[in-house]
């Protein structure tokens, strides 16, 4: 890695930087080659350089949360080295966002020698990983002729395009432009739920009637307690979260983090870290509105006025006795009181700490506690994510400057790019992202109780699919195993195109495996996620090497071959959709003031400059003209719409329920561990799994807790399977007091590698993970599994 550190040169003032920029967006756009070989100043000495250098601004469009700025040095049409934004070039008015390992890191990923080169035909079974080199011409017809054949016998609706977010953190995608021309050519199978927050999404609006609950990072800065509940922003970056964290923190903001594990952002951050078991948040957060409300620390002005089903008086119309909040939490419906040390027993949490933590909650004005996605990533991560909501609720730290209403949703006055327009789908049904398997396998058993929307059946099962920038269709779905059976079958999904950078558990699925660019070698637009506030131009820079096209290129030539090019592309290069998106989200946003694209050629980012937000503020000064668009108006802390659904999985008041796979599953006695998954520095998700540099980052190993290590007479190095009743995983162990007893992790997104005997020795959770769909979101619950682990003597 010691390029990571290499300093930027001198050379590069904010000046000279915007020369060089300015330079290079007076060239023509097509030839950025011949632009890297002219030099950047009309200094006489640079100009006779042997090896004159670009340095541009730029970012990468994966699905990371922060958009660093890169600053990518090409010459001769080779990035030859990644630095990042130099102090002096930092424009005060904006967060740092220096690149973190994974950018720097970037040429490895882009010049690796694994990466495809070719369009490939699958010819051994499916999955087998045996394919052989095709042209383009042969590959595009392939396609054009299957999505011909295979809608003609089965419907629009039999085709799929599945979860690909390494692009997502861009405006243009082949995953979005391939769904342009399966639009515009009848239709497709879309789906619904992100599998990264869809229960924190589905859950918020039942409390306050959206999921654009989160405030801009900005209205912080005189926060004096912020707990940050299973949320790793050290690693995840959640835009330009550190940069505000590390401010608050030197301005003496007590931090809290509640999470299993002791993480990065725990040992960085941290005043106190409270470990719990995984799955069991909603005992902590009974037990700390316990607390509250008998300690009589609850803002009662705050809850008389806008919120609904606190106390038996509160109540909407229609519901028996003993169904409000205090009622619950006194335990005059079920006898328990939700007490301190009823929930030790559950949590692991010691309840004086817990007594510590709700008055500290409830007493510090303003406080934010900020859930991150990992508590909601499991089967009872809707109500997870709901009870932030209430504990916001009874402290009054809704609609206040300095508090937090909910996890991150979306925040409300952030708006991003456009994107290519989407003409209208004819198909009507939608599926939930964890309906793909069954639909694939046996379509009738997709029902509107399990996910299905828009009709009562599928019209066909999924017959043709693409995954573009994914690595899903195996690696990162939970339950793996029970997927590839699917995908082995090239009886159900008759035609797969993947496309990717490299050969990945999944791409060894395809029927047609695509060599895509990289975002070094395209043009988009990057965007930063929710709590971010820049767009950032990500450049092309250099030509893609070998046969590998971006994916709206191929698309382009199967559009033609289906008829249907200048309907796909209106006729506009990659470069003009991005000047074109560019265009129509400036005029979208004319508060903005947004540049042209010729000055964004120059400048490269935009700052958004917008007033510091905070969600519901409007709702809480004049509730009158602002109602919550909640059924009543108000918040709701009891929710009539969830009671009415009568599921045992669904409480109205979203307390805790036992997970299933929770420590308190009677599966426990068999695999008495929980396994949890984190998303660790060196990658985002798979992607980059394979860079060398990265690697030396962070190796895969099982954390586990001294206890249970002596348990199992195991030593940190010690080789240990992992295995349920889905899957069995081979790794090096870790032991370490960084997690919990009872609790063993790994980090998410290792390349599955199965062995000849089918154990996975890349350390990947899914072959472990459970395709349970949660009852409320019918969403992913890829965290909630119960394991054991023994020791592995090798022979
Ligand atoms: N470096 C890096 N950054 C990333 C990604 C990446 O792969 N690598 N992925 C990106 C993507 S796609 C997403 S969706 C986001 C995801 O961001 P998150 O979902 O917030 O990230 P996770 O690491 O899954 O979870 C955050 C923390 O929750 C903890 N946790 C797990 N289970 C529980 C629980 O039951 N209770 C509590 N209290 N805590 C729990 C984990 O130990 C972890 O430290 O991150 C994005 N950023
Ligand atoms: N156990 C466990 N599983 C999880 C999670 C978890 O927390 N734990 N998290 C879930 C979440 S939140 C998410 S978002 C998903 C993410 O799952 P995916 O959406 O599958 O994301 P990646 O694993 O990053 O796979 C993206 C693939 O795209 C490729 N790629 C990168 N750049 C490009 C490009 O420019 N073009 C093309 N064509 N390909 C490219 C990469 O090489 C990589 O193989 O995983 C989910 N799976
Ligand atoms: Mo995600």
């Amino acid at each position: 890695m010691n390029e990571s550190i290499t300093p930027v040169p001198l050379a590069l003032t904010r000046r000279r930087f915007l020369q060089a920029s300015s330079a290079l967006a007076a060239l023509p756009f097509v030839s950025l080659p011949a632009a890297h070989a002219r030099p950047v100043s009309s200094d006489a000495a640079d100009a006779t350089a042997a090896m004159p250098e670009q340095i541009v601004a730029t970012c990468s469009t994966f699905d990371c949360g922060g958009k660093c700025d890169i600053r990518a040095h090409v010459r001769d049409g080779v990035v030859t080295r990644i630095a990042t934004l130099p102090d002096e070039a930092h424009d005060p008015a904006m967060p740092i966002m220096r690149a973190c390992v994974r950018g720097r890191g970037y040429r490895k990923f882009v010049y690796h020698p694994d990466r495809l080169k070719y369009p490939m035909k699958r010819v051994g079974k499916r999955g087998e990983g045996k394919f052989v080199r095709i042209s383009w011409d042969e590959a595009t017809t392939l396609i054009a002729d299957n999505l011909s054949r295979i809608t003609h016998q089965y419907g629009p609706a039999s085709r799929y395009v599945h979860v690909g977010t390494a692009v997502s953190g861009g405006a243009f995608s082949g995953d979005k432009m391939v769904r342009r021309l399966l639009n515009l050519h009848g239709g497709y199978l879309d789906s619904y739920h992100s599998v990264s927050m869809g229960n924190t999404a589905a859950a918020t609006p039942y409390t306050y009637g959206t999921a654009a609950s989160g405030s801009s990072l900005d209205t912080l800065a005189d926060t004096r307690l912020v707990i940050l509940w299973g949320h790793n922003p050290n690693e995840t970056i959640f835009g330009h979260t550190n940069h505000y964290f590390q401010q608050m923190k030197r301005n003496g903001t007590r931090f809290i983090v509640v999470d299993p594990r002791y993480s990065d952002t725990a040992a960085s951050l941290a005043d106190q870290w409270i470990p719990l078991l995984p799955s069991t948040d909603n005992a902590l957060m009974d037990a700390m509105m316990y607390v509250i409300i008998t300690e009589n620390l609850h803002d009662k002005a705050f809850i008389d006025r806008y919120t609904l089903g606190f106390d038996e008086e509160s109540m909407p119309d229609g519901v028996p006795e003993n169904e409000s909040l205090v009622a619950w939490l006194s335990g005059k419906k079920d006898g328990i009181a939700k007490t301190p040390e009823w929930a030790e027993a559950i949590t692991h949490v010691p309840a004086q700490t817990i007594r510590q933590l709700a008055r500290e909650y409830a007493t510090t004005k303003p406080a934010a506690l900020i859930q991150g996605w990992g508590p909601q990533r499991h089967n009872c991560g809707e109500r997870t994510a709901r009870g932030s909501t209430l504990l916001a609720t009874l402290t009054g730290n809704v609609g206040v400057k300095g508090g937090w209403a909910a996890g991150y949703g979306g925040i409300g006055n952030r708006k991003f790019t456009t994107g290519p327009e989407m003409p209208d789908n004819p198909v009507k049904e939608k599926i939930s992202v964890m309906n793909w398997v069954q639909a694939a396998d046996d379509p009738a058993q997709v029902t509107p109780e399990n996910g299905l929307t828009g009709g009562e059946t599928l019209p066909s099962g999924i017959r043709l699919l693409f995954s573009l920038a994914g690595n899903y269709l195996a690696n990162q779905n939970p339950d793996l195993h029970q997927a590839v059976k699917v995908l082995e079958d090239d009886t159900k999904i008759e035609f797969i195109v993947v496309s990717d950078l490299y050969m990945t558990p999944s791409a060894k699925y395809a029927d047609l495996l695509l060599p895509e660019t990289s975002f070094m070698e395209r043009w988009n637009i990057g965007e930063t996620w929710g709590t971010g506030n820049y767009v950032m131009l990500s450049e092309k820079l250099v030509e893609p090497a070998f046969e590998r096209r971006s994916d709206y290129d191929w698309l382009c030539d199967v559009a033609d071959k289906l008829g249907l090019k200048q309907a796909f592309s209106a006729g506009r290069s990659e470069q003009q959709w991005i000047a074109h998106i560019w265009e129509q989200t400036r005029q979208a946003m004319p508060q903005e003031n947004m540049p042209d694209f010729a000055t964004l050629r120059v400048q490269r980012h935009h700052l958004f400059k917008s007033e510091p937000y905070v969600a519901f503020e409007a709702n809480i000064r004049d509730p009158q003209n602002h109602p919550f668009a909640t059924p009543s108006g108000k918040i709701e802390i009891f929710s009539k719409r969830l009671y009415d659904m009568h599921h045992p999985e669904i409480p109205a008041l979203s307390h805790y329920v036992p997970a299933h796979e929770g420590p308190q599953d009677p599966l426990s006695e068999r695999y008495p561990l929980q396994l949890i998954t984190w998303k660790g520095k060196n990658r985002a998700n798979s992607t980059q799994y394979a860079n060398p540099w990265l690697q030396e980052v962070q190796t895969q190993t099982l954390w586990i807790n001294p206890l249970d290590a002596q348990l199992r007479g195991l030593t940190s190095g010690d080789t240990v399977r992992i295995h349920n009743d889905r899957g069995l995983c081979q790794v090096e162990v870790e032991v370490t007091p960084r997690i919990i007893p009872g609790v063993v992790a790994m980090q998410a997104g290792a390349w599955w590698q199965p062995d000849e005997q089918g154990i996975d020795r890349g350390g990947c959770a899914n072959v472990l993970s459970s395709a349970r769909i949660t009852a409320l979101a019918k969403g992913n619950s890829h965290q909630t599994m119960l394991v054991e682990v023994t020791k592995h003597e090798s022979v």
